[in-house]
C-alpha cells in the first residue's frame, strides 16, 4: 500500500526526512493515484452490474476492431479547417457560394446520435474514429460535434465534462472545420441568459475549438439571435452560419403564416445581421424537394451567402430533398454516416455521396471511404441499443404532428413511461392539438418541449384538446405552457393564441426576463478558461453539473472505460481489461454478487489484478 511504501523508504525510516520527501519520489504518488483510481473504477463497474437498466443484454462487442486499417501516423492533409484560417470567415463562405461541389457537413457526431440514441454516444467512441474521419474525408465542410442537447446529456448522465470532448475532437480533428448547434440566446440550454454568459460561451467555445456556429432561434426572432450572432462575429476567426427554421408546406396554398415571403423576410433580417451562411433548419423533415428548390432558388437569388440545408429523414426518403436542393443551387448539405442516418437522424452520407458522384455537384468525397466508415459506427450503434427509442420506419404521420426528429425519439421513450407505449398516436395526435392551441409556432428546443409538455399533460389526463383550449382555467396547465405564454421565449411569429393566452395567464403574475449575474460569477466568466469554463456549467446546468462532480469524485474519470464495460458492469467468466493510464492496467473480474441485506446493499464480489476485492453497492433496483 501508499502507506507501507512510504513506512519501508530508507529515508523515511531513518528519519531523513524533507518537504520534498514526496516530490522527490513521484512513482509513490503515481502508484497510490492509480490505486485510488482504480478502486473508483471498481466501484463504478460494481455498481452498473447490480444496477444496469434491466434487460440489458451483454455483449462483448467492441467497435473499435471495426475501425479501418490505416496508418495513423501519417498526419492528416489540409482541409476546410486550414482554408478557413487561410481565408478568414467572409472569404471562406465567399468560396464556398463559389465552388460548383455540393459541400457536405456530417452530423453523426451530433445530431444523428442525439435523434437515434438519446445523445449517449461517450467521448471516447467519437474521439476513436475521428482521426479516420480525419483522414479519409478530409473534404467534409465539417463535422458537427458539439451544442445541442450533447452538452446538457455529457454532464447530467455520462459524468464527463463537454469541454474536454471539445477540446479531444479538436485535438483529433485538426483538419476540418468543427461546428456546433447553438440555442441563440438559450446557448445550450432550455431559457434565455443574459449577454455576458452568450459572449463567455461563444468565446470560449471558439477558443477551444468551434470553427462554425450555427445559429438559430426556436421562434424565428433575428432579434434574439443576435447577441449570439455579435459574439461569433466578434471572435473575427470563426463562422456565423444562421438558420431560419423550417415548417409547414411554403407550396400548400391554404398556408397563410410560412410562407415563401415569410421566409425571405425573415432570410433578409438574418443577411442584415452580418450573418457569413444562412441555413435552413428543417428539424422536422417537413422540407419536401419542390418546396427546397423554390426556397434555395429564392435565397440565392437574393443573397450572396452561401446556403446550407439541414433536415431529417423521418417521412423517409429525405435524400430527394437534399438532390432537390442541390439542383437549385444549395451549397452545402448535412448527411450522416449510414448506420446512424434515416428516420429522425439526417440522410445518409454514403447514399448522398454516390447520388452526386460523376455529376457537376460530385461532392468529391470517395464513396470508399465514406463506406469503410461504416462498419465501426453500425457497431456503435449496437453498443448502444438500450438508448434506441424504438422507431424502426419512416412515418409520414410527421407531417400532421410536425414532432422534431430528435424529440420524436425521446417522446416514445417518455411515452413507456407514461404507460402510453402501445398508444402513441395519442400524444402525436395530442401534439397536432398542442401546437394548434398554442399558436403554430416551429417547434424546435426549446419551443418543441413547451408543445411536447403541452402534450403530455393532454394525453395523460386524457383531455378533449378542445375543451382544453377553451377552458384551461379547469386543468392543470404546465409551468413551460404557462411561461411560454406569458412570453418566456419571446413573441410568435403568427401573434398571440387568443383568447387563450389571456385565460391561461389571467390572475398570475408572471416575471419574464433574464436573471442577472452576480459580481463573482461575472468575474469567473472574465477569468482563464477552465475558470471561465466551470462557471458556464454552472450557469447553465446547475444540478447536472453537481451530479456530474459527484460522479468524478466518486468513480473517477470514467473515460477510461469501454462503453460495453461502462454501460453493462462486469460479467462472470470474464476479464474485463481497463487502461487507467498509458501502460496501466486493471483486470477485473465477477465472483459472485451477494443478497441484498435489510438496507439494500449487497456485496459484489470482484477480483482486481486477481486479488479478491468486495465492493459494497446500493440496490436502487
Ligand atoms: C437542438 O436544439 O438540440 C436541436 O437539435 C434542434 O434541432
Ligand atoms: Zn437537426
Amino acid at each position: 500500500s501508499f502507506l507501507q511504501a512510504v513506512l519501508d523508504d530508507p529515508d523515511f525510516a531513518s528519519g531523513n526526512l524533507s518537504t520534498s520527501f514526496i516530490d522527490e519520489r513521484p512513482d509513490l504518488l503515481r502508484g497510490r493515484a492509480s490505486k485510488d483510481r482504480g478502486t473508483k473504477i471498481l466501484n463504478w463497474l460494481a455498481d452498473v452490474t447490480v444496477n444496469k437498466p434491466n434487460g440489458v443484454p451483454l455483449t462483448l462487442l467492441n467497435p473499435a476492431e471495426k475501425l479501418p486499417k490505416l496508418d495513423l501516423s501519417t498526419p492528416a492533409p489540409a482541409g476546410s479547417r486550414q482554408r478557413l484560417q487561410l481565408l478568414g470567415p467572409a472569404g471562406f463562405a465567399a468560396d464556398l457560394r463559389a465552388q460548383t461541389a455540393l459541400a457536405v457537413t456530417d452530423t453523426t457526431f451530433r445530431d444523428a446520435h442525439q435523434s437515434l440514441l438519446a445523445t449517449r454516444v461517450r467521448t471516447r467512441d467519437l474521439v476513436a474514429v475521428a482521426p479516420y474521419v480525419a483522414r479519409m474525408t478530409p473534404e467534409l465542410l465539417s463535422v458537427e460535434a458539439w451544442g445541442g442537447a450533447t452538452y446538457d446529456v455529457a454532464l447530467r448522465f455520462l459524468g464527463e465534462d463537454p469541454w474536454e470532448r471539445l477540446a479531444s475532437l479538436r485535438e483529433a480533428l485538426p483538419n476540418i472545420n468543427l461546428q456546433m448547434l447553438l440555442r441563440g440566446r438559450n446557448t445550450v440550454g432550455y431559457t434565455p441568459y443574459p449577454t455576458e454568459v452568450t459572449d463567455a460561451f461563444v468565446r470560449e467555445a471558439a477558443r477551444t475549438g468551434v470553427d462554425i456556429f450555427r445559429i438559430f432561434d426556436a421562434l424565428n426572432d433575428v432579434s434574439q439571435m443576435r447577441p449570439a450572432i455579435d459574439a461569433v462575429l466578434a471572435t473575427g476567426s470563426s463562422i456565423a452560419e444562421v438558420a431560419l427554421c423550417y415548417t409547414g408546406d411554403l407550396l400548400d396554398p391554404a398556408e397563410k403564416l410560412y410562407t415563401l415571403d415569410y421566409y425571405l423576410r425573415l432570410a433578409e433580417q438574418i443577411v442584415e445581421s452580418g450573418a457569413h451562411i444562412l441555413a435552413i433548419k428543417d428539424m422536422a423533415g417537413l422540407l419536401r424537394p419542390a418546396a427546397a428548390e423554390k426556397l434555395v432558388t429564392a435565397l440565392r437569388e437574393r443573397f450572396d451567402l452561401p446556403v446550407h440545408v439541414h433536415t431529417h429523414d423521418t417521412p423517409g426518403g429525405q435524400l430527394a430533398t437534399l438532390l432537390a436542393a442541390s439542383r437549385a443551387g444549395a451549397d452545402a448539405v448535412d448527411v450522416a454516416s449510414a448506420p446512424m442516418a434515416g428516420t429522425t437522424s439526417q440522410p445518409s452520407a454514403s447514399s448522398l455521396v454516390a447520388a452526386l458522384a460523376h455529376t457537376e455537384r460530385d461532392t468529391g468525397i470517395s464513396l470508399q471511404a465514406v463506406c469503410d466508415l461504416e462498419p465501426y459506427w453500425e457497431d456503435v450503434r449496437r453498443v448502444y441499443h438500450p438508448f434506441e427509442s424504438g422507431l424502426r420506419a419512416p412515418t409520414g404521420r410527421v407531417y400532421k404532428h410536425e414532432i422534431p426528429g430528435g424529440q420524436l425519439s425521446n417522446l416514445r421513450t417518455q411515452a413507456v413511461a407514461l404507460g402510453l407505449a402501445d398508444d402513441f398516436e395519442l400524444i402525436e395526435d395530442m401534439y397536432a392539438a398542442a401546437n394548434d392551441i398554442l399558436g403554430r409556432v416551429p417547434k424546435v428546443t426549446p419551443s418543441s418541449k413547451v408543445v411536447g409538455d403541452l402534450a403530455l399533460y393532454l394525453a395523460a389526463v386524457r383531455a378533449d384538446p378542445v375543451d382544453f383550449a377553451e377552458n384551461p382555467g379547469n386543468y392543470d396547465v404546465p409551468d413551460s405552457v404557462i411561461g411560454f405564454m406569458a412570453g418566456e421565449l419571446g413573441d410568435l411569429p403568427g401573434g398571440w393564441p387568443e383568447p387563450f393566452r389571456s385565460k391561461v395567464l389571467a390572475g398570475r403574475s408572471i416575471h419574464v426576463g433574464v436573471t442577472e449575474l452576480t459580481q463573482d460569477e461575472r468575474a469567473a466568466l472574465g477569468s482563464d478558461s477552465i475558470t471561465c469554463q466551470a462557471m458556464l456549467n454552472q450557469l447553465l446546468f446547475p444540478a447536472p453539473t453537481r451530479q456530474f462532480e459527484q460522479i468524478r469524485e466518486l468513480f473517477g474519470d470514467l473515460s477510461v472505460l469501454d462503453t460495453v464495460d461502462y454501460l453493462n458492469g462486469l460479467q462472470q467468466g470474464i476479464e474485463h481489461a481497463v487502461e487507467i493510464d498509458k501502460g496501466v492496467r486493471l483486470y477485473v473480474g465477477l465472483e459472485a454478487i451477494g443478497e441484498a441485506d435489510d438496507k439494500g446493499m449487497r456485496t459484489v464480489m470482484t477480483t482486481l489484478n486477481g486479488q479478491l476485492r468486495p465492493v459494497f453497492v446500493r440496490d436502487r433496483s
